[in-house]
């Protein structure tokens, strides 16, 4: 038999498709063309495949035994209403097999705010758990063994004052703080370009990265001092290749910045720890995870390190939460397991997989069950432990590897080009690149050229709405305020204010360790509020100018017929009205997941409305002055943090109060089904859930303008 070669392959192909075979190369968002066919001859010139696990450049693992040795540790992200609640949570998870702790802080806390703050009235206990001090962070960790657990801590802004009331909880708890083992997010740079729970501007929150991570290297050694995360790049938009190279950016900024702090990276590159989102492009995910080793090792080479370990890349993973659908939600128990095996099979170290209602709600005791066990089926059942990286030689995959890895490295140079990501980012190039591939996929979703099955597919006639978790956020906000009030009474107030004139000393000269100071404070019972607003006062409070992208959408649709009547009809009403219809679009409280309301705004925009972008954390009454005095014919609320409920009404009320009460609100984002006629009855018009395609939104919006017009 003589050897067939891919010409031949190529001809065959073409016989049996009765065209080229090039018709079904697969341009991916990433802009890397995927073939039908990979073969031997796709392995030329990649250098990496002789490599092995446990040693540079890590491609196939940073273990030498991975999973074999030991399976990634079930890490499942969690917390919401109260300390004991959460607690209680967490204790029934760790009894049913998750492997580690993963705390879920809410909005206020995020965002440097106690409980009894006013601009916090809809965030207390909603997206995660309410903690104003240490007495909360003792109770979400009674009898949760600290030097046996690992706990990842996802805080950002007020990542002081909670690492320090975690390790005086430690200290209280008997566990001194060489021996606390886990995780601290503290990656500041993404939160600037995409998850938006900052606080203070970008040059200090630099510093207070610098002094935890010059802090953990010399007192915890256990201890992972940051978390460099693309996560929530891909949840925003970005494609996989933004998302690799922003977050290794990233990561090479936090190293200088460290070395700035006069440390040795030896001290401590072997602690940064990184987390990444895996979607649904199976393959291309789990390629990104050996890319991303590939390429940090490559990064950190140039830092000249000594030890191996400063070369290694660990990851945590977690499943995609926009991939997942309010639509026939049982289809994302089918997708977070294929998710979560391109994870494994990417060789992740921790791991959280989502839960079903994840487009709606919080997870369930139920729900949470069946993400933890997606993950206890991979390692009790598919036998996928037992040999590491079994997708290494693949030739597709290992041509995957090298093309994002080069596709990366490419975004990586631009960066650097710019003077390194701190100025990319204060440059806002990062965000507005993942902007545009946002509002890009949104027009490729909503024309059905990208199919969701149950959403712009096969979607059911008949929803059955399923039971989700709705917490009473009136009933936590006040025993947090009890609690609140209790510690007030009780601690020592001048032990207090001079923790706090110190810390604000450090924070105003530059002098010492922002952590050292808050860790005595922390001891003192000065709570997350009065830790932050020390800083505060020295640092001032990050504001940033939304923007919006254009011209993105509607090329995207120039061609469409429906389009094109709906951009018709909009102008006829402004022609008719003498004004083009104008909105604005609106983030109330401290929800910063802004993905949907940026597209929106540039989608909106380019249909032919007049949009006005709303500032990020806006009270109620304060996006009611803008819509009044921007003279908008309607406020869309975006509401991805379960605030809505108690948000929305309030800003119904706000506008009545102005005399405004004939501007239309509708509200978008993550609303249950069974908020709706809540909504609806508090005089909201109309109400676009997830799922929502973006051309229908805008004609329900315009019928509701046109309405309006005719009863005038
Ligand atoms: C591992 N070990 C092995 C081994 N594999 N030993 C022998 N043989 C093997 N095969 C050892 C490790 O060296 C380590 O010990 C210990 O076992 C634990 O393994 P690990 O791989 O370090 O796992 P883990 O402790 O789970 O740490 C994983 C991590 C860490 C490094 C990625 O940073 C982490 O847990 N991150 C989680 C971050 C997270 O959950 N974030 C949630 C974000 S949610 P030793 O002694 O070396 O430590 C979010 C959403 C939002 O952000 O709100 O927006
Ligand atoms: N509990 C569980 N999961 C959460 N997520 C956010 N907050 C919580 C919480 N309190 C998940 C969602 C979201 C991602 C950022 O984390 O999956 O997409």
């Amino acid at each position: 038999m003589t050897k067939k070669t891919v010409a031949d392959w190529q001809a065959l192909a073409e016989k049996e498709l009765k065209a080229s075979p090039d018709k079904l190369v697969w341009n991916t968002p990433e802009g890397i063309p995927v073939k039908p066919l990979y073969t031997a001859e796709d392995l030329a010139g990649v250098e990496h495949l002789k490599s092995l696990p446990g040693f540079k450049p890590f491609v196939r693992g940073p273990r030498a035994t991975m999973y074999a040795g030991r399976p990634w540790t079930i890490r499942q992200y969690a917390g919401f209403s109260t300390a004991e609640e959460s607690n209680s949570f967490y204790r029934k998870a760790l009894a049913a097999g998750q492997q580690g702790v993963s705390v879920a802080f809410d909005l206020a806390t995020h965002r440097g705010y106690d409980s009894d703050h006013p601009r916090v009235v809809g965030d207390v206990g909603k997206a995660g758990v309410a903690i104003d001090s240490v007495e909360d962070m003792k109770i979400l960790f009674n009898s949760i063994p600290l030097q046996d657990i690992s706990v990842s801590m996802t805080m950002n802004g007020a990542v002081i004052p909670i690492l320090a009331n975690f390790i005086v909880t430690g200290e209280e708890q008997g566990v001194s703080r060489d021996q606390l083992s886990g995780t601290i997010q503290n990656d500041i740079l993404k939160e600037f370009m995409v998850r938006n729970t900052y606080i203070y501007p970008p040059e200090p929150s630099m510093r207070i990265i610098a002094d935890i991570i010059a802090y953990t290297a010399k007192e915890m050694p256990r201890f992972n001092s940051i978390s460099i995360s693309g996560y929530h790049m891909q949840e925003a938009g970005a494609t996989l290749v933004q998302e690799l190279a922003f977050t290794l950016a990233d990561g090479r900024e936090y190293v200088r910045a460290a070395l700035a702090r006069g440390l040795n990276v030896d001290e401590f590159a072997g602690r940064l720890s990184f987390f990444f989102a895996i979607g649904m492009n199976f393959f291309m995910e789990a390629a990104k995870l050996r890319a991303a080793r590939l390429l940090w090792s490559r990064i950190m080479e140039e830092f000249e390190p000594k030890k191996p370990g400063s070369l290694m890349l660990r990851t945590h993973c977690q499943t995609s939460g926009v991939s997942l659908q309010e639509q026939d939600p049982y289809n994302n128990v089918i997708r977070t397991a294929y998710e979560a095996l391109s994870a494994v099979l990417g060789g992740t170290q921790s791991l959280h997989t989502n839960a079903l209602d994840e487009a709606i709600a919080l997870p369930t005791e139920f729900s949470a069950r069946i993400a933890r066990n997606t993950q206890l089926i991979l390692q009790h059942e598919t036998g996928v432990t037992k040999v590491v990286d079994p997708l290494a030689g693949s030739y597709y995959v290992e041509s995957l590897t090298k093309e994002l890895a080069d596709k990366a490295w490419g975004l990586i140079e631009e960066v650097e080009a710019m003077g390194g990501m701190t100025k990319a980012v204060a440059d806002g190039l990062p965000k507005r690149l993942i902007e545009e591939a946002a509002t890009r996929r949104q027009a490729r979703v909503d024309r059905g050229e990208e199919i969701i099955v149950g959403v712009n597919k096969y979607r059911l006639e008949n929803e059955e709405p399923i039971d989700i978790l709705d917490i009473d956020n009136t009933a936590v906000r006040n025993s947090q305020i009890k609690r609140l009030e209790q510690i007030r009474r009780q601690r020592d107030p001048a032990r207090v204010a001079a923790a706090l004139a110190v810390l604000e000393e450090a924070a105003e000269t530059g002098e010492g360790n922002l952590l050292a100071a808050a860790v005595e404070a922390a001891r003192a019972r000065a709570t997350v509020g009065e830790i932050s607003d020390a800083m505060r006062q020295a640092f001032g409070d990050h504001t940033a100018v939304p923007e919006v992208v254009t011209d993105i959408y509607g090329p995207a649709y120039a061609d469409d017929p429906e389009y094109q009547m709906l951009t018709g009809r909009l102008s006829e009403f402004s022609k008719a009205t003498g004004i083009k219809p104008k909105m604005l679009v609106a983030k109330l409280g401290q929800d910063g997941h802004d993905r949907g309301a940026k597209v929106i705004a540039s989608a909106f925009g380019d249909i032919g409305f007049q949009v006005i972008a709303g500032p990020l954390f806006q009270t109620p009454e304060e996006a009611a002055s803008l819509a009044v005095s921007e003279k908008v014919q309607v406020v869309g609320m975006s509401s991805l943090a379960a605030g809505h409920k108690t948000l929305a009404p309030q800003l119904i009320e706000a506008l009545k109060a102005k005399g405004a009460e004939d501007v239309i609100v509708v509200v978008g984002g993550v609303i249950p089904r069974q908020d709706y006629q809540f909504l609806l009855d508090c005089g909201v018009a109309a109400v676009f859930g997830p799922g929502t395609n973006v051309l229908d939104a805008a004609r329900a919006i315009l019928d509701l303008l046109e309405g309006r017009r005719r009863n005038a």
